[in-house]
């Protein structure tokens, strides 16, 4: 079975470490977003994709979700020393490695698809990880300047060094209109089985995927199931700030409101935690096919229940 899975970071990787448990024979790619990448240092970073291949692949910090297990930061305190920053960003001295091979690899002109590919040699996540795109997509927050106007400042920046505090006016995917899907991402979805959209950030992770061109229409002109799972739960996100870029784009932060943004044209199933089963109804009523199930991943068994229950509302909708 052929299952691709649009991801962000943290939502989308816990998820997916479910899904390999819970279809061990599947055959996973996954979209990985990339509007979150920063140049820092020279170095070119990609935060989602990093901490899909780290998560998968064992090297991930279990508790904080992002960056590597065993970390030190030396680098980032030498830079410091210089007055070099940002110092908002923590970038480990593991993790340093992993963007200076990337930008080596880039430099030398290798496509980000194909840098990708060679870092998951290192770390096995046993699925096929692809960046959206080849091509540059950094997004960008528009918030208040603070003397009247407004600015746009880069979405790390807003979500690390502002921690989503202030409000965003907009949210821009800069370059996603001139970015073309990487090779091998509109030929996954159109071989595809089923296409999942995890618990990620439906804004800034599977909204900016969504935002490559080829993309929305390759996923509902693929004829197959499309699932999601809520990131919303109990009318919050389970985790970040997913409510401050949802507001930017106009929509509630609740289940069922994700499930109307996203839309019956390109969802068909759309699983809401047991605290929100209050919502299955307006979702339905949508055209959406929805079921209330525990959401919340503890731990890798609920990872995979969550899987499980995702799958078999594909069944459902077949
Ligand atoms: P990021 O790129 O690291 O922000 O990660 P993603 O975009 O993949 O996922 C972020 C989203 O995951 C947040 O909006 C969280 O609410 C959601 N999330 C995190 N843990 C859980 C969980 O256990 N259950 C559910 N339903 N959502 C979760
Ligand atoms: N998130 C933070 O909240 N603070 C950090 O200092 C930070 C550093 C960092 C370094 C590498 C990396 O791959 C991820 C990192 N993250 C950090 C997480 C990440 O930038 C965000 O959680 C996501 O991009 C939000 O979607
Ligand atoms: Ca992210």
């Amino acid at each position: 079975r052929r299952i691709v899975v649009l991801s962000g970071g943290i939502g989308g990787a816990r998820f997916l470490r479910g899904l390999k448990r819970a279809a061990p024979d599947a055959d996973i790619t996954v979209i990985g977003n990339t509007g979150d990448d920063i140049h820092l240092f020279g170095l070119k970073v990609c935060p989602d994709l990093d901490t899909v291949m780290y998560t998968l692949g064992g090297g991930i910090h279990e508790a904080q979700g992002w960056g590597r297990a065993d970390e030190t930061f030396t680098v980032k305190e030498e830079l410091a020393a210089y007055g070099v920053g940002p110092e908002w960003f923590g970038l480990g001295d593991r993790d340093f490695a992993t963007h200076i091979v990337r930008t080596q690899m880039l430099e030398a002109g290798y496509p980000l698809s194909a840098v990708t590919e060679a870092l998951c040699q290192r770390w096995q996540p046993g699925v096929r990880l692809l960046p959206m795109t080849d091509d540059r997509v950094e997004t960008h927050v528009l918030i208040d300047d603070g003397v009247g106007g407004r600015k746009a400042v880069h979405f790390q920046e807003y979500w690390v060094r502002l921690r989503a505090a202030v409000a965003a006016h907009a949210v821009v995917p800069v370059g996603a209109d001139q970015a073309k899907p990487a090779p091998g991402v509109l030929q996954a979805v159109e071989a595809a089985d089923v296409i999942v959209f995890p618990p990620s950030n439906p804004v800034v992770s599977v909204g900016t995927i969504l935002a490559v061109p080829g993309m929305r229409e390759g996923i509902a002109s693929a004829g197959v199931p499309v699932v999601g799972l809520s990131p919303i739960v109990g009318d919050a996100p389970v985790r970040g700030m997913a409510d401050k870029v949802l507001a930017a784009v106009g929509v509630e932060a609740t289940a069922a409101a994700v499930a109307q943004h996203y839309g019956s044209g390109l969802l068909d199933g759309w699983l809401v935690d047991t605290v929100d089963a209050h919502a299955v109804k307006a979702v339905e009523d949508d055209g959406i096919r929805c079921r209330a199930v525990p959401l919340m991943m503890t731990d890798l068994d609920a990872a995979a229940a969550m899987a499980t229950a995702a799958l078999e509302l594909a069944g459902e909708v077949t």
